[in-house]
This record gives structure tokens, C-alpha cells and sequence, in this order.
């Protein structure tokens, strides 16, 4: 056996080995146990970071570990290749973003195969291929077909100089990425997938999964499931200097009969005698009629327009609103209630208006103090809040006017958020006395027979709009004929291949300016009609490749391959992940059962994220902004605790320490991977990123522990070649040994047991190599060489070799090799625990009295 520890010559042969028998490679056996162990596919950006090592390297040990355990283990990989980076660097490059996409891909391969995963790769695929994609197209058909998916108009960013449509990505400070125009609001036609016919079975189901909560409720939040009803407010006629809102309405397609109320949606129905004032969205169509004569408001609502559009913006904006001079009539008690335009009503929740209820909303709150609207609390805590915020109006209730809620007028100075809370009603007709729970279940019926609304469900999910004004995806398979108008591109003529040699230039999308592309006739009447151009979104392509995995080479999109694997048993990957892309695979999953393609519900059983890789952050604030440093070029001071105390960078000035921050390239913090495994080899970036921390928990980078690291494996290395070097040796047969040895065979089948537990039920990896390396430190110091204790000795290596392999699968195939000449690890199954070893004779017992040792026996 060689006595020097050398990665780089093991590491090529083990692999050589390995592609040459095929290791990796896994068919669908009925008869074994199958285990689906899958990591998100990368893009292919051409370089793998730590965050993919880690990933992989997670999924890699669970693969090897439950493959030893007698599992039919399918570990997966291919490539998420379409998306907008291809057509930034093809623009920068001018190379068409097939070419890109091809080349780092090979290059990825290449990384991905010297880090030694088990992966089949018979079953790679990348998005971005035509038998890959057809299935989408296909897919998209059956949904247009069932209804799933739909055409409608909707909002984009249009950049007027380059007259391309922008990703929200694109649009920085309002203005175009590569232009710097100021962007516009145009609206055209997309495809949509309805997701909200499933969202609240993708919440009912989020219970039986087992991932993270964090994940499941950041899921739960995005469907936002809200109970609560719809409530109508009849319009009161204007006051003839405004002119007729109603009539105003009139050709603003809120057809007869319709414009005559504002609707609004409330989850607190309860509260409905506290509403005081109503509040409609700046886009909304009363606000639109209101504007015709009124040149201010008109004003308003361009300058609304300027504002933030996400929920989070609108949130924390300044609350700002002008009144219509509008009113309308309240259904229970016939006040007469201001209807005013208010920023923070969003147009696409709900009905775009609410009624106000400052008492027990606290924007409401913040807007009627802002523009003096009254203040009516209807819900009194029980037991009473202390002590009671509320005041009597120091205005006396005639001087508001109409005298609504004559003598029920409060001031309040400050938000607290219990006035949210449910309680009694108070101030509210005939429900006075009523608990609110009670009172919110009823209120539904009573607007309900009323004809002025009912229980209303609402969420805050929207249906996914995949249509891209972008050049490097899936093509929509549809086709407009001037006279049939949309038709499906049939079956027969899949897949609609993209065109792999255009180059985008930033002025929009190339298939758009290719006549060969879109030129077509129509599959109805056989005129000449023009193909979509869109492309789908990229999140259709990751939203059903581990099935395609199950069945790479299938003629139709799924087959019974993949009812044998799916679902997934363990899926691992970025946090980032969390919300989008598993909704849509769920939601994917979800169509394909209910189209009879697939028979299940979930597609990822398990989940597992994993954190993120941080290393240290190092700036220097100058001139032109911030200036990054990557750590290996800084100057770092410590003190005696190894806590930095300053840094300075090449040039010898100070540079200033930011703390740890995910490595990216920003920031210039980044570690290669190649480099790790160039100096160290595979098993050391493995070792090292599975021993750092939990897999969920994030990974603070140390040289001095990736030192650590490869110091752990020569010394392994350097163990097994003594051993080996002292002669042949028996094989432990059982039987009594000495107590040295016995202690010796207790703590290896513990550990054995203890990490065997941590891969398979804990996948905590850290703690695994942990019981490893001490029980090493126990063995070293074993004195006995006699036959027996170098019997022992050898199952201990033996049983050590087997049980690091998932993690450090190449010095122990090599060791194995040694150990065993003549045998193969990767034949070897998982070492069985020998339960008669852990068996313990002799068991110290400390006495202590009031907690003074006394003794031990
Ligand atoms: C009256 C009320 C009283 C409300 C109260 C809340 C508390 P979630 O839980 O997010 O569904 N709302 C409805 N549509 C809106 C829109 N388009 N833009 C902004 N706000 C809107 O919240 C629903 C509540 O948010 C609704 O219930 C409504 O205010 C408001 F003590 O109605 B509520
Ligand atoms: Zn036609």
C-alpha cells in the first residue's frame, strides 16, 4: 500500500472504476425498496459555486448510505438551461445563447463528475431540448384545452427606445436596465395557468408533507386564504356639483345595473357598523368616472401611479387619499359614508376597495386620523382592555355633519394592535351583545338575503402568468389566425422548436424579427396566420423534470417508470426555492392527476433546505462606491480569540470587515470549488462542507477547517497503512477478547449505530463524522497487536471505510481495496450493528451526596 495520501491519483480511478461499471446506473426493480433522492437542478452558468458542492454532497451521502442499506437508490442531474443570463451573455458575447448554454453545461459536467457524486447520468436532461420541451407545449395544450389556461391582458414594463417588454429585473429605479428610458405600463395579451383553482388544496395538503414549517407556512401565506364576506354599498346620489357617479360609470364596462354599488371585501364583517368611510383603489373605475370632472383627482391618480406596486411597498408607503365628493350608502344602517381614493387599496386584491373601519384596521386608522374622517369602535374586548384608549370626541358628534353615528364618535390617539382583536359588539344595531365570532359567521346570510353580498372567500395567490416576451425558452404552441383567431398548434406538429442560432440584440425579442419563425398557416383554415412568439416562463421547465427523469427516453410526457419512483423522497435544495418554484411543481402535479397522467398528488415527500455557504465580506468605501476584496487578498488581524480586529487589502490601507454574507459574486467572496479540489481533491470539499455544520444551518467558510479537513483524511489514510503494512491478519470471528478490546468492538458498533441513525433518520452529517473521528481517537490508542486485537483492529477499519464512504466515497473505495484486496466497496452493503458488542459488563456509578462526591463503584 502507498504510503502518502495522494487524492489526486485515487480520485481519477475510483471514478474511472465507477463510469466504467456503470456504478451509478439504476433500473426500476420491483423487488427492492426504491428510494427518489433528488437535488435542484442547476443553471447552467458555467461555473460551479460551494453552494452547489454542498447541495450535492448532502444528497450524495443519503444516496450511498441507503443504497448500502439495500434501497434502489435514483440520484438524478441535468440542467435548468433557459432564462435570461444565456441572452445577457450572448448579447455581451454575441454568441447565440444555445452555444453558451451547450459549453457550460459540458463544463459543468466535467465539475460535477470530479466531485465524484453517484449520479445516473443516463438520465440527464437539459430544459432547454426539444424532446424536453415538447412535453411542456404538450402540457400547455391539454390545460388550454381543460381551461387551465387562459388569455388575458395584462400590465408589463414597455421600454419606448428599445420597444421591448422588461423583466421586473430589467427595470432599475424605474428605468430601463440598457437603455435608462423611463419605463412605461403597457398592457398585452399572456397566457395564464389557472393555480388559484388549486389553491386551497395547495394548502389542505401542505400538512401531510414533511418539510420544513418555515417552508410550509411561507407557502400557506403565499396562497393567503382569507374568510370573510363581500359587502355592497349602494351609491348615494351626487351632489349635483360632482355630477352622477352612476351615470359616470356608465361605458366604463361595469354594464347596467352593476355600477350602482361599490363592492368590498372585508375579513372582518363584524365590523361593518364601524365603517366610516369607503375607500377604492386608485385604478378602480368609480375612481376613474370620479376623475372625469375633477382635474385634481385626475392628478392624484397619476401621481399614485408613480408609487410602488408590491404589497410590502404599499404597506409602508405614507398613507395618501383624496375624496371624490362621492358617497355611498351604508347597508344596515343608511348612513351616508365619503367615498375617497386611497394609495393603499390595491386593485388587484379583492374588489380593489374596502369599506373604512378606522377603529379596528389600522391603516384605516392612520388614514381617518391623517384626513379627519370619524373614528366608531363597534367591538369591545372581553375581558376590557386597561386601560381604555378610548375617548369621548372632544367635538360634540352634530358638528360632523350628517350626524352619523350621532354620539358614537371616539378619538383615539394612538394605534395599539388590540384594537384588531375580536371581542363584543358594541355601537352595531341589533348585533349589540353579540360575540364577534358569532356575529362575523352571520353577517354573510343577513348581506345575503339582503341581496348586498354574502360569505366571500378570497386569496391573495394569483394565476401564473407564463407568457415572456423573451427569446431563450419554451415556445408558446399557439397560432393567430385573422379569422379563427387563437388555435392550438396540433399535436402532430410538436415539438414548436426554437430556432438555437438567433442572437438577441436587447431590442426585443429575435423569434419576433424572424419571419422563418413566426410566419405559419393556420391549422384550421389553412390561411396564412403568424405563431406566438412568447416564451413560457422557466419555472414551467423545473416544474415536472423529476419526472422526466423516471422516464428520460419516454414517447409520451410520463409513463409507469414514473409512478415507480415519484414521489421524490427527499428533495434538497436553496431556501430561494421556497415559495415559487415548489408551488408550481405542486400545482404541475396536481393538473397531470387530474389530466390521468400521474396517479399522485405531491411530488416531494421530504424537504430539505439547505443553508447557505457565507464567508467573510471585506470593503473599502470610496469615491465611486464600494470597493470589494476577496479574502484571500486581505490582510487579516485577529486577537487572541481569533476575532478579526482589522484588515487592509493589497495596497497595505485599511479595509473594513463586513462580517460573514453568502459568497457571491458581488462581493467578491466567493470560493472556487475547483481550486479547493485541485489543492485537496473531492473528498476534502466533501468532508469539509458536510462536517461544517447541519445541512440546514449555514456553512461559515475556514481555511483552517478545510486544513482540518484534509488533515483527518492522511491520517485515516495514514491508520489503514500500518495497519495494512503489519501483515495479513484474521478476521474477527467473535468470541471473548480482552477488556480493552471488548471497550474497543462496544464503541465502534455504537458508532456504527449512532451513524448509521444520524444519515438515515437525523440527516445530520456533521454529528456522524463527529462519532467517526472519536472513535478513531480511541482506537489509536489500543495497545494490543496480539491476533485478537489486530482482528479487531481490521473490523474496525473495515467498519470505518464502509461507514465514511457516502461522505468520502473515494479514499474509502480506495482503502476498502486495501483492506479487502480482492473486494469492492461498492459491493458492500451497510455493516450490521452486533448487538452481543454493545452489550456493556462493567458500568461506573459516581455517588454523590448534596453534590459532594462520596465516591464510585
Ligand atoms: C374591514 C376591516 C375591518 C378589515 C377590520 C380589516 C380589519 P387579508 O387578511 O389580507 O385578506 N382589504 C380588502 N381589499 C383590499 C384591497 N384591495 N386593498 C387593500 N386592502 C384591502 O385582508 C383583508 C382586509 O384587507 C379586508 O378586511 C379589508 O379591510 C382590506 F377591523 O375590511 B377589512
Ligand atoms: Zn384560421
Amino acid at each position: 500500500m502507498q504510503e502518502q495520501y495522494r487524492p489526486e491519483q485515487i480520485e481519477k480511478a475510483v471514478q474511472a472504476d465507477w463510469e466504467a461499471t456503470h456504478a451509478h446506473r439504476v433500473v426500476e426493480d420491483p423487488t427492492k425498496p426504491k428510494y427518489y433522492c433528488l437535488s435542484m437542478l442547476p443553471y447552467p452558468s458555467g461555473k460551479l459555486h460551494m453552494g452547489h458542492v454542498r447541495n450535492y454532497s448532502i444528497g450524495d451521502a443519503l444516496t450511498r448510505y441507503l443504497k448500502m442499506k439495500g434501497m434502489n437508490v435514483l440520484q438524478p442531474m441535468g440542467w435548468d438551461a433557459f432564462g435570461l443570463p444565456a441572452e445577457n451573455a450572448a448579447m455581451k458575447n454575441g454568441v447565440p445563447p444555445a452555444r453558451w448554454t451547450y459549453d457550460n453545461i459540458a463544463h459543468m459536467k466535467d465539475q460535477l463528475k470530479v466531485l465524484g457524486f453517484a449520479l445516473d447520468w443516463s438520465r440527464e436532461l437539459a430544459t432547454c431540448k426539444p424532446d424536453y420541451y415538447r412535453w411542456n407545449q404538450w402540457l400547455f395544450l391539454r390545460m388550454w384545452e381543460k381551461g387551465i389556461v387562459y388569455r388575458k391582458s395584462a400590465q408589463v414594463n414597455w421600454d419606448p427606445v428599445d420597444q421591448t417588454v422588461l423583466a421586473n429585473e430589467q427595470v432599475i429605479d424605474g428605468r430601463g436596465w440598457r437603455t435608462g428610458a423611463v419605463v412605461e405600463k403597457r398592457e398585452i395579451p399572456m397566457y395564464y395557468m389557472k393555480i388559484t383553482a388549486y389553491a386551497d388544496e395547495l394548502v389542505a395538503q401542505l400538512d401531510k408533507l414533511g418539510w420544513p414549517e418555515p417552508v410550509k407556512l411561507m407557502q400557506k401565506n403565499w396562497v393567503g386564504r382569507s374568510d370573510g364576506a363581500e359587502i355592497h354599498f349602494p351609491l348615494a346620489p351626487s351632489p349635483l356639483s360632482s355630477g352622477d357617479l352612476a351615470e359616470g360609470l356608465v361605458g366604463e364596462g361595469w354594464g347596467e345595473g352593476v355600477a350602482q354599488k361599490v363592492k368590498v371585501f372585508s375579513t372582518r364583517p363584524d365590523t361593518i357598523y364601524g365603517a366610516t368611510f369607503m375607500a377604492v383603489a386608485p385604478e378602480h373605475p368609480i375612481t376613474q368616472a370620479a376623475a372625469k370632472n375633477n382635474p385634481a383627482l385626475a392628478a392624484f391618480i397619476e401621481e399614485c401611479k408613480k408609487g410602488g406596486v408590491t404589497e410590502a411597498e404599499l404597506a409602508t408607503q405614507e398613507k395618501k387619499g383624496m375624496d371624490t365628493g362621492h358617497f355611498a350608502v351604508h347597508p344596515l344602517n343608511q348612513d351616508r359614508l365619503p367615498i375617497w381614493v386611497a394609495n393603499y387599496v390595491l386593485m388587484g386584491y379583492g374588489e380593489g376597495a374596502v369599506m373604512g373601519v378606522p377603529a379596528h384596521d389600522e391603516r384605516d386608522f392612520a388614514f381617518a386620523k391623517k384626513y379627519g374622517l370619524p373614528i366608531v369602535q363597534v367591538v369591545a374586548a372581553s375581558p376590557p382592555p386597561q386601560p381604555s384608549p378610548w375617548k369621548p370626541s372632544a367635538k360634540s358628534p352634530e358638528d360632523k355633519g350628517e350626524g352619523e353615528g350621532g354620539g358614537r364618535v371616539y378619538t383615539l390617539e394612538r394605534w395599539q394592535d388590540w384594537y384588531a382583536d375580536e371581542g363584543i359588539a358594541i355601537n352595531s344595531g341589533d348585533f349589540n351583545g353579540m360575540a364577534t365570532a358569532g356575529f362575523k359567521k352571520k353577517i354573510g346570510a343577513v348581506l345575503a338575503a339582503l341581496e348586498l353580498g354574502g360569505p366571500r372567500i378570497t386569496y391573495r395567490l394569483r394565476d401564473w402568468g407564463i407568457s415572456r416576451q423573451r427569446y431563450w425558452g419554451t415556445p408558446i404552441p399557439m397560432i393567430h389566425c385573422e379569422s379563427c383567431g387563437e388555435v392550438p398548434v396540433p399535436d402532430d406538429q410538436l415539438p414548436v422548436v426554437l430556432p438555437e442560432d438567433l442572437v438577441p440584440d436587447g431590442t426585443g425579442n429575435p423569434l419576433a424579427k424572424t419571419p422563418a419563425f413566426y410566419e405559419c398557416t393556420c391549422p384550421k383554415c389553412g390561411k396564412a396566420a403568424r405563431r406566438e412568439t412568447d416564451t413560457m416562463d422557466t419555472f414551467v421547465d423545473s416544474s415536472w423534470y423529476y419526472m422526466r427523469y423516471c422516464a428520460p427516453d419516454a414517447a409520451s410526457m410520463v409513463d409507469e417508470r414514473v409512478e415507480y419512483w415519484m414521489p421524490v423522497d427527499q428533495y434538497i435544495g436553496g431556501i430561494e426555492h421556497a415559495i415559487l418554484h415548489l408551488l408550481y411543481a405542486r400545482f404541475w402535479t396536481k393538473v397531470m392527476r387530474d389530466l390521468d397522467l400521474v396517479s399522485l398528488d405531491e411530488p416531494f415527500a421530504n424537504l430539505l433546505t439547505q443553508g447557505m455557504v457565507l464567508n467573510h465580506i471585506f470593503s473599502r468605501k470610496g469615491e465611486k462606491g464600494i470597493t470589494y476584496y476577496p479574502p484571500e487578498e486581505v490582510d487579516i488581524r485577529r486577537d487572541d480569540m481569533g476575532r478579526i480586529t482589522g484588515a487592509s487589502g493589497p495596497d497595505g490601507q485599511p479595509v473594513e470587515y463586513g462580517g460573514f454574507g453568502t459568497m457571491s459574486k458581488s462581493k467578491l467572496n466567493g470560493v472556487d470549488p475547483k481550486a479547493i479540489i485541485d489543492r485537496y481533491g473531492a473528498d476534502t470539499a466533501r468532508l469539509y462542507v458536510m462536517f461544517a455544520s447541519p445541512p440546514d444551518q449555514s456553512v461559515e467558510w475556514s481555511d483552517s477547517s478545510l486544513e482540518g479537513s484534509f488533515r483527518f483524511l492522511k491520517r485515516l489514510w495514514k491508520i489503514v497503512h500500518e495497519h495494512v503494512n503489519s501483515g495479513p491478519v484474521a478476521a474477527y470471528k467473535g468470541g471473548e477478547v480482552s477488556a480493552e478490546l471488548r471497550a474497543l468492538r462496544r464503541d465502534l458498533h455504537k458508532t456504527i449505530d449512532k451513524v448509521g441513525d444520524d444519515y438515515g433518520r437525523r440527516k445530520q452529517f456533521n454529528t456522524a463524522i463527529a462519532a467517526v473521528m472519536e472513535f478513531l481517537n480511541a482506537y489509536v490508542k489500543v495497545t494490543d497487536k496480539s491476533s485478537a486485537g489486530r482482528a479487531v483492529a481490521q473490523e474496525a477499519l473495515e467498519a470505518v471505510t464502509l461507514i465514511l464512504s457516502p461522505i468520502v466515497p473515494h479514499i474509502c473505495t480506495a482503502l476498502w481495496a486495501e483492506l479487502k484486496p480482492g473486494t469492492r466497496l461498492a459491493d458492500q452493503p451497510w455493516p450490521a450493528v452486533d448487538s452481543a458488542a454493545l452489550r456493556q459488563d462493567e458500568i461506573e456509578l459516581v455517588i454523590q451526596v448534596n453534590g459532594k462526591l462520596r465516591g464510585n463503584f
